[in-house]
Order: structure tokens, then C-alpha cells, then sequence
């Protein structure tokens, strides 16, 4: 009984009784010379250091939600300490968080995964968007396209899981996706490369014809949280590399800006001995930027003048034309970002070829269209509107210009410059550079605090670079990509760290304050996270049964601390297995892992969920499953057998072994120890009753949690006083055991609630008897 000694050792002194004896004399702290000396680091070291760092247990001000590229995840950071937060699989299962192993979010995956008949199973992340209200973000969803496999997935950021993924019914590739318009009304996504809108194939010698460009207009229903796609649509444009886009606010809030490069529609072709796309797509100076006014074009819809493609409403070029809500402006060779202000009144465009930004005025813009003061046509008739009428002013920002973001100071923004290696800071009213930091290298996007929203936070700019070649220790010929986060508080931008980021590549990144997000810290139980409903397989305790049922074994379980119900589950060969688990935890943090061996079973159960795991029994034999999160002390115990015998045998019920013997000396030791472990117990609940512990929900749900606990300990303890009265003192002893393991669990949670209380300056309150 040496480790129940341990325990009470260990749970004595965390309960306040013996650290002092752990402050120790020790040999003299180094001072912070001493440290800088031995390390190398300079002042300036130092004072970006202390801009970063975050203190044990203290949290980052703003949450960064970037893209994970060619991962087909999104991932989470926080600003300034650049401490990676969570992977999210999106387009791509992703095994800790069991998506795309259990049923739930296998449904959410696949009803988004088959394209041509095939399995998709990554994605080419680019873009995530904010949910936008008045175009400011509310912290509600994230949402973020595929390039490879044109599709939109939306992601709820109070659990941060996929909840949808919608296909692109006429893409054949994308890239202007996702951008939200002011009040997330729609998400915008453009393609990248013309294509067909059927499935068909047409020949190259009929691109002008019949490839084409689109711009979908996804529908967001907000109350849902889902895409509708029948109530979305596109607006056909021409074949001419659709690139960003980016929605009004405001002023032109209604409207949508969509980049474009090679515009001559110039086709490759370098092993026959023609030019290729790069020399071809570049010859004119000018592309185009598509401004389409989204609202009349959903009237339209709405009114039936549009086409159904592939079951999806796409409106004619003709009839955009025809009805005024398509128009182009040209844009300096081979343009990349456009980002509207926070007032909605300019758009900035950067040209990767041309060295400067150009800042179009929407008032400008409108002006023209409202005179039909056109500079002529495009061959299929859109009109286009002259360059400098509708330009405010064009700045030489640097060599490679990409994209732009707004800081929380009037007319003040940052360009990405891909070919210097910067960032340019400049000022968009008065036409001025006023700053520029060379970053480590060839940067693409870049990202400030809420940057691309009409309320600009500033503080902080993250510069997402290509390359990161000699920044990092080096791990093979696959280099991390580098995060560099940048002080914008003062009037000259500061390095201050690099990140690397390990997943794929990244493009755009968003970033919200984190006091804007409610994230759940569990699910009510049994609830269905990827339906957001209760589940049809939850259970409670106590309720654990199997169910044969239209030829599949239902097996409805549940996880707790530590144990799995049912710990044996017997089946036959050939039959199906679905089994249906519910943690009933309610504490926080207390997931459970199921993993069934051989079987590619992997769950994870965070507190509350009810997740199911569909399988053909193929091979009769022994298939050992276990909890795969260390979620306690006897979390190696959290374990289980499947057992899958041959065909057309009966289950036999073997004798079990029954390990030691314990005696009636045994008995007593472990029942003192029961007593002594419930007198701390005691004086735990003591302290939380006597506070105001329910003004604290974190700790009501503690509370909870531990009488379950105690209810289940009370059980284990009636078993074991009706054993010790037949003298069985083996069995007596054993669910003495188990009653002290939940024990031990109540105390666990009782002291996490005792700490919330203190941390959180619960006070006493006067109990009246
Ligand atoms: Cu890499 Cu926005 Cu897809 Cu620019 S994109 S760099
Ligand atoms: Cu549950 Cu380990």
C-alpha cells in the first residue's frame, strides 16, 4: 500500500500543508548582465524579449488564425508570444482531434471531399475570414477556401471544429476565397484558373470561348452557422486568372473588388516550343480588377436571370453587363492583394511587377459609372473604366509589392514587398512613404490586429515570409516557414521575433482580440459537436448497454475517469461494430482518447461529446483499446479488449484471474486510508460551500463533476462494507480500492475548484443555519 502513503503525502501538501519545506537555500541567481553576457544578447534583445514573453499562465492579447497551406489545416497562435495554440484539421483528417475517424466529422469531411469521383483528402489553405458585423469582427466564424480543390469551409470558433465544407459546383481551381462582406452576408470566392464549367472536356483552342472565370457569392445563414448553397451564386467573368478579392464596407458596401493577372489570356504550352505562361501572362502593363455589385446581382438571381449550372445559379456575362453591375478598372501588371480601408471609400491594389501601390477612389469610381463615362470594352463587352479617373494617388513602395494592411491610425498602412524583403510602411491620403523594415525573406502576406476590418487594432504586425532559409536550426532540405511578428506601436517598425512555423504553407492569417472570443471550455453531454445537437447514441452512466440492431452491434458507452464502460466488448467475426462513447466529465481539459488497435479507430472525446466509431469486425482476434490521453493517474488503466471471435462460435464467459489475495489487515489499512483521504475531502468542500462558489461557473461544473465522483465512491463503498460482512476481505479490499479511486478524483477536482476560487477572488459568505 506504499502508493496510497504517496498520495496522501502529495495530496496533503497540495492542499497547502508542506511547501514551505521545498524553499530551499541555493546557490546565487546569474543577474540579467550575467544571462545577457553568457547568451549574447543585446539591449535590444532584451527589450524585444520582454515585449513577447507571457509569464506562466498569462495570455496573449490577440489570437492569430492563420492559414496551414498545402496542410489543409488552420492553426492558432497568440500575439505577441507567437505560442502555437492548436492545429485544426479542415480539408484534412487530423488524429488528435479524431477528425475524420469518427462518424461525426467523417460526415462533415466527406460530404465535401468527393470531386470527380475522387477522394480528396488535403486541401491548399489560403485565406481564412473573420464573420464581420458592420464590418467589424464578432468572433462568431472562421472561414477558409481550398486553391487546389475549389470548396469553402466554415469553422465555429466556439469549439474551433469544421463544421462544413461546401464544393465550388463550376471551379476547376480558386484562390479568391474566403472574404466576408460587411455583415458576412456572403463569402466571397474567385477562381485562379479558367476553366470549364462543366465536367467535360474542351480543348484549349476554345479557352476565349468557352473557359471561363467566376465569382461566387457563398450565402451565410448566421443563426445556423452554415452555408446555404442553395440560396448561393456566381457571377460569370472572363477567363482572365481571377486573383484576391476583397468586399466594400460602408460606402461601398454592396459591392466587390476582385484582382486579375494575364488578362491576354495568353496559354503556355514550353514543351512544344511555345513561350511560356510566365512570358505570356506579362506583356500587357495593365490587368483588370472586377468590381461587381453584389447586391443587385443577388436581386437578379432572385429575380431568375440566372443560368443553373451544375445545380448552382451563375448569372451570365450578358445579363451583368446588360443590368450594370460589372465593370472593369485596369491595374499595374500582374496585381496580387486588393484590400479595401476601413472606411470602405479606397482600395489599395500592388502590382508584382510594378513598384508601386495604386489607391483607387471608390467615389471616384461610382461617379464614372453613374455618367457610363467608359475608356471602352473588353472583348466580351464589359465596360472599363479609365486608370487615373479612378485613381486617388500611386506610391513607389518597393520592388514586388503583394499586399496591404490597415493599422489602427488614420491613412497609415504596410505593404508586403515579396522581391525586397520588406515591409513598407506609407501613408495612403497623403501619397508618402514614411517607413520600411527589411524582414528575413521574401514576404508574402502580411498580417496586422484585425487589419483587414473597419476597426484596425494596430500594435502588431506578423510579416508571413517564403522562405526562411537560415533563420532556424536546420531540419533537412524542408525548412519551416517563418512567422516574424513586428512592433508597430511607434513611428519606426521593430523586429521582435521569429516564428517557425512547421505545417505547410501559409498565406493569409487573421488576427482578433481575444477578449472578443467565448470559446466553450465543454459540450453539454452528449452532444453532437460537428450537428451541434443532442446526439441519438448519448448515454449516461449506469446506462451503458450493447444493441443489436438491423445487423449492426450498438455499443453505448462512456469515459470517465478511469475507465472505459464497457471494458469488454465481444463480437463475431464479420459483423459491424459502431461504437457510441460519451465523456461525462464536466471538469475541464478532461478529454478522452479511444484508440481500438488494428481497427483505425481514434477518437477523441472532449468533456460532453458523444462520438461514434462505425467498423466491420473482418478478422476474428484480440484487439486491446485504451483511453489515449493521460487524463489521471490510472490513466494506463482507461483500458479495454475487443474481442471478435470466429464466426459461428458462442461467447463464452472465461474465469477471470483474480490477482492477490488480500486479507482482512488489508481491508482495515485500505478503509483508514478511505477515512483519512475524506477528511481532506471534507475540508475542501468546506472551503468552496463556505464561498460563493456559484457565482463561478467553472467551478460549479468542477462541483458537479466531484458528487458524481462521490456518488460513484458511496457505491464502490456499500460494495465493499456488504464484502467485508461475508468476510470476503478480497473483494472487500478491491472495491475499497475503487472507492478510493474515486476518491482521489473528487479531491482532484475539488482542489482545481479550491484553486479557481483563490485565483479568482471568490469571498466568504455568511451561511445561514
Ligand atoms: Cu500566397 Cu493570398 Cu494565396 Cu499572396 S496568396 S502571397
Ligand atoms: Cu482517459 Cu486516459
Amino acid at each position: 500500500m506504499k502508493t496510497l502513503t504517496g498520495y496522501g503525502a502529495v495530496m496533503s501538501m497540495a492542499f497547502g500543508l508542506g511547501m514551505s519545506a521545498f524553499i530551499a537555500t541555493s546557490s546565487a541567481q546569474p543577474t540579467l548582465d550575467d544571462v545577457m553576457k553568457a547568451r549574447g544578447l543585446t539591449q535590444k534583445d532584451i527589450l524585444a524579449a520582454a515585449k513577447t514573453y507571457v509569464p506562466t499562465g498569462g495570455r496573449d492579447e490577440f489570437i492569430a488564425i492563420s492559414s496551414g497551406g498545402q496542410s489543409g489545416q488552420i492553426f492558432l497562435y497568440g500575439i505577441p508570444s507567437m505560442r502555437i495554440l492548436k492545429y485544426i484539421g479542415v480539408f484534412t483528417p487530423e488524429p488528435w482531434q479524431g477528425y475524420g475517424f469518427d462518424d461525426e466529422s467523417k460526415a462533415v469531411l466527406e460530404a465535401g471531399n468527393l470531386i470527380n469521383g475522387n477522394r480528396i483528402t488535403y486541401g491548399d489553405t489560403h485565406h481564412p475570414a473573420i464573420t464581420e458585423t458592420n464590418g467589424v469582427y464578432d468572433g462568431e466564424y472562421v472561414f477558409i477556401n481550398d486553391k487546389a480543390n475549389p470548396r469553402i469551409a466554415v469553422i465555429d470558433m466556439k469549439d474551433f471544429e469544421t463544421k462544413q465544407i461546401v464544393i465550388n459546383p463550376i471551379m476547376k481551381s480558386e484562390h479568391g476565397g474566403a472574404f466576408v462582406t460587411q455583415n458576412s452576408e456572403y463569402v466571397i470566392e474567385a477562381t485562379q484558373y479558367a476553366g470549364p464549367y462543366g465536367h467535360d472536356y474542351v480543348p484549349l483552342s476554345k479557352f476565349n470561348e468557352e473557359y471561363r472565370g467566376a465569382i461566387t457569392y457563398w450565402k451565410f445563414n448566421r443563426e445556423k452557422g452554415r452555408i446555404e448553397p442553395e440560396n448561393s451564386f456566381s457571377v460569370e467573368v472572363p477567363p482572365y486568372s481571377q486573383d484576391l478579392s476583397d468586399a466594400g464596407k460602408f460606402v461601398s458596401h454592396g459591392w466587390s473588388a476582385t484582382n486579375s493577372f494575364c488578362t491576354e489570356r495568353y496559354i503556355g504550352g514550353i514543351e512544344k516550343g511555345r513561350p511560356p505562361f510566365e512570358a505570356g501572362c506579362s506583356q500587357k502593363d495593365t490587368d483588370f480588377v472586377h468590381l461587381v455589385n453584389w447586391k443587385k446581382a443577388a436581386e437578379l438571381v432572385k429575380a431568375g436571370k440566372a443560368k443553373k449550372i451544375n445545380g448552382h445559379n451563375v448569372l451570365p456575362m450578358d445579363v451583368s453587363i446588360k443590368e450594370g453591375i460589372l465593370f472593369l478598372i485596369p491595374e499595374p501588371k500582374s496585381p496580387h492583394g486588393v484590400d479595401f480601408s476601413p472606411d470602405g471609400k479606397f482600395f489599395i491594389v500592388a502590382g508584382k511587377l510594378d513598384t508601386h501601390a495604386s489607391v483607387y477612389d471608390f467615389g471616384k469610381i461610382m461617379k464614372l459609372i453613374e455618367a457610363k463615362d467608359f475608356a471602352g470594352k473588353d472583348p466580351y463587352g464589359i465596360p472599363i473604366l479609365d486608370l487615373k479617373k479612378s485613381l486617388h494617388t500611386q506610391v513607389s513602395v518597393g520592388l514586388g509589392p503583394l499586399h496591404t494592411q490597415y493599422d489602427s491610425k488614420p491613412c497609415v498602412v504596410y505593404t508586403s514587398i515579396y522581391v525586397d524583403s520588406m515591409v513598407t510602411k506609407w501613408d495612403y491620403c497623403e501619397g508618402k512613404v514614411l517607413d520600411k523594415l527589411h524582414i528575413h525573406y521574401n514576404i508574402g502576406h502580411l498580417m496586422t490586429m484585425e487589419g483587414d476590418s473597419a476597426k484596425p487594432q494596430g500594435k502588431y504586425l506578423v510579416s508571413l515570409n517564403k522562405l526562411a532559409i537560415d533563420r532556424f536550426n536546420p531540419v533537412g532540405p524542408l525548412h519551416p516557414q517563418n512567422h516574424q511578428l513586428i512592433d508597430i506601436s511607434g513611428d519606426k517598425m521593430q523586429l521582435l521575433y521569429d516564428m517557425p512555423v512547421p505545417l505547410g504553407e501559409p498565406h493569409y492569417t487573421v488576427a482578433i482580440r481575444a477578449s472578443l472570443l467565448k470559446p466553450k471550455v465543454r459540450y453539454s453531454t452528449g452532444w453532437d459537436s460537428r450537428t451541434d445537437s443532442k446526439s441519438a447514441y448519448r448515454t449516461r452512466p449506469g446506462r451503458e448497454k450493447v444493441v443489436r440492431k438491423d445487423g449492426v452491434v450498438h455499443v453505448y458507452g462512456t469515459l470517465i475517469r478511469s475507465h472505459i464502460t464497457p471494458e469488454i466488448i465481444e463480437v463475431e467475426e464479420g459483423e459491424t461494430v459502431s461504437i457510441h462513447l460519451t465523456n461525462v466529465e464536466r471538469a475541464e481539459d478532461e478529454t478522452h482518447g479511444f484508440a481500438i488497435n488494428g481497427h483505425n479507430v481514434n477518437l477523441s472525446v472532449e468533456p460532453g461529446k458523444t462520438v461514434s466509431a462505425t467498423f466491420k469486425a473482418n478478422s476474428q482476434g484480440v484487439f486491446p483499446y485504451y483511453c489515449t490521453e493521460f487524463c489521471s493517474a490510472l490513466h494506463l488503466e482507461m483500458q479495454g479488449y475487443l474481442l471478435v471471435r470466429p464466426k459461428g462460435t458462442k461467447a463464452e464467459d472465461a474465469a477471470l484471474s483474480e490477482g492477490q489475495a488480500y486479507t482482512e489487515a488489508d481491508y482495515k489499512k485500505q478503509i483508514a486510508n478511505n477515512v483519512a483521504t475524506q477528511a481532506v475531502i471534507d475540508s475542501v468542500v468546506k472551503f468552496i460551500t463556505e464561498r460563493n462558489f456559484k457565482d463561478f461557473p467553472t467551478v460549479v461544473a468542477l462541483v458537479e463533476d466531484a458528487v458524481d465522483q462521490l456518488n460513484f465512491a458511496a457505491e464502490a463503498k456499500k460494495k465493499s462494507e456488504e464484502f467485508a460482512a461475508k468476510k470476503d476481505w478480497q473483494n472487500a479490499t478491491l472495491w475499497g480500492q475503487q472507492w478510493f479511486q474515486y476518491q482521489v478524483k473528487t479531491a482532484d477536482m475539488g482542489l482545481r475548484a479550491k484553486t479557481h476560487l483563490e485565483q479568482n477572488g471568490a469571498v466568504v459568505v455568511k451561511k445561514d443555519k
